[in-house]
């Protein structure tokens, strides 16, 4: 399938930047001073349209970012959950709060929008990450300077639409098209940003804090949510069926390119051969095809480009990793741009070294027989290797022990642990979704504590003493 982009969209100039900050600074004001429950409205009036809308959306997204259907839909639940919870949120916990303190004084804490937001967003999810970031930065208080992946800039066009028609000011949210490398930088340096949230990777969000710390003027706030090596640890009383299915959803649906996917399968020696039968047969039924049919399990990554990146990735494990499996890709236009979903067996976790943004399975063997050559002897010393990856996303914990995935849950540094279940799909509201380390900064998307991250805090307090006795002086005049 050919990486067709759905409008062409002209790349915004550089003379239009300064403009648009500045038009954004202004609007800021009159947004963060309409009433919470107004704002909250706006983003329930979106999601009410977006739920109206399904058909319409995932026809775009199959076309534009070449999601599969059951994909779409699942990213189109996502947009509106995070519409709802946002408003929720918002409504529940932005409004002035009473700080209870002495007598004879009152202190109130408010919380405001910082300014302009700039939000930063990735193509694997171009409507519900694009959605998440910039509803909750409107929520909060600020304008909002949306640049989307150069990938997929009409999903993102038409979502700036519909808010606007759900009632947000055109002054308060301003879409921009073009590269990271030009416009992204342009934004993350102008002085008139208050906040950058961002989605993508580890290289591009250590390059965006380094340009936030060399700015004068004032220290700017990064929200941040990158990759992962995320590992999913089955010791020998886990269920195989139960692995080989969240394993084939957790590495190989959405083609892989989610960050949250599983990268790293640690199988302890005892069931290991049983395991990765049952995954490489697994594989062989997988449905790799046109991402509009229905069946279709696994349809193309997002272009050429990211299909000529994973090929050489794929070239180097050929060379230093052990063949599992691979599913052969139908012939003809449905598998050209179609990564075969594989499976690579490593012979450690630090082996193990950048993320493949594919449908491509590492696995390592655990337990006392692979001490010798580096392994893990026991479930300590692996969580301590995967610890020392750097990431912190998501991991899996496949065992029938309680006490066991409890104590792996503790040991493990990541943000997201599934037990017994693939490891994907966090919903919003229940499954807060987010890493530290490598993989972000925090706080997580769809959790309780993400929109403070947006909102500037003050707290006013009030000599009520003096203004009571001026009240009584002026009372008995
Ligand atoms: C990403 O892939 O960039 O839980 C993050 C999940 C998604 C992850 C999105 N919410 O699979």
């Amino acid at each position: 399938m050919a990486a067709t982009r759905v409008p062409e969209v002209a790349e915004t100039p550089a003379s239009e930047i300064d403009a648009t900050m500045r038009r954004l600074h202004a609007g800021q004001v009159a947004w963060d001073d309409t009433p919470l429950t107004e704002r909250a409205a706006v983003l329930l009036r979106a999601a009410d349209r977006l739920e109206a809308e399904l058909p319409a959306w995932c026809g775009l997204l199959v076309k534009e970012a070449h999601k599969t259907l059951g994909d779409c839909v699942a990213e189109l639940r996502e947009a509106v959950d995070f519409c709802r919870y946002y408003a929720l949120q918002a409504r529940d916990t932005l409004g002035p709060r009473e700080l209870p303190g002495p007598t004879g004084e009152s202190n109130t804490l408010h919380l405001h929008g910082r300014g302009v937001f700039v939000c930063i967003s990735p193509w694997n999810f171009p409507l519900a990450i694009f959605a998440g970031q910039v509803v909750a930065a409107l929520v909060a208080g600020n304008s909002v300077a949306a640049k989307p992946a150069e990938q997929t800039p009409a999903v993102a066009q038409r979502f700036v639409g519909l808010l606007h028609a759900a009632g947000v000011p055109q002054d308060a949210l301003t879409l921009l098209h073009g590269p990271g490398e030009t416009v992204g930088a342009a934004l993350v340096a102008h002085p008139l940003t208050a906040g950058v949230c961002f989605t993508g990777s580890t290289p591009v969000a250590k390059h965006i804090q380094r340009a936030l710390a060399a700015k004068d003027g004032a220290i700017v706030p990064l929200i941040a949510e990158t990759g992962g090596l995320n590992a999913m640890v089955v010791d020998s009383s886990a269920l195989p069926e139960q692995v080989a299915d969240a394993v084939v959803q957790s590495a190989f649906r959405s083609a892989g390119q989610r960050c949250s996917a599983l990268r790293l399968l640690c199988v302890h020696e005892g069931v290991a051969d049983g395991v990765i039968a049952m995954i490489g047969g697994a594989l062989q039924e997988l449905a790799v095809g046109d991402p509009a049919e229905y069946a279709t399990d696994v349809g193309p990554v997002i272009d050429a480009e990211a299909h000529a990146g994973i090929t050489r990735q794929l070239e180097r494990l050929d060379r230093e990793a052990t063949l599992l499996a691979r599913r052969a890709l139908p012939d003809g236009p449905a598998g050209a741009q179609h990564i075969a979903p594989c499976a690579y067996e490593l012979a450690r976790v630090a082996d193990l070294r950048q993320e493949v943004f594919g449908p491509v399975l590492h696995v390592v063997r655990w337990g006392p027989g692979t001490a010798a050559h580096g392994g893990a002897a026991d479930v300590e010393a692996l969580v301590a290797q995967i610890n020392a990856l750097g990431y912190r996303l998501t991991l899996g914990v496949q065992t029938r022990i309680d006490s066991r995935a409890q104590r792996i849950a503790h040991a493990a540094r990541v943000g997201n642990v599934y037990v017994n279940r693939n490891m994907i799909g966090a919903v919003v509201g229940v499954q807060p979704f987010g890493g530290e380390g490598l993989s972000g900064t925090g706080p997580k998307a769809g959790g309780p504590l993400y929109l403070y991250r947006f909102c500037a805090e003050q707290v006013v307090t009030v000599n009520t003493a003096a203004a009571g006795g001026n009240a009584a002086l002026l009372a008995g005049a």
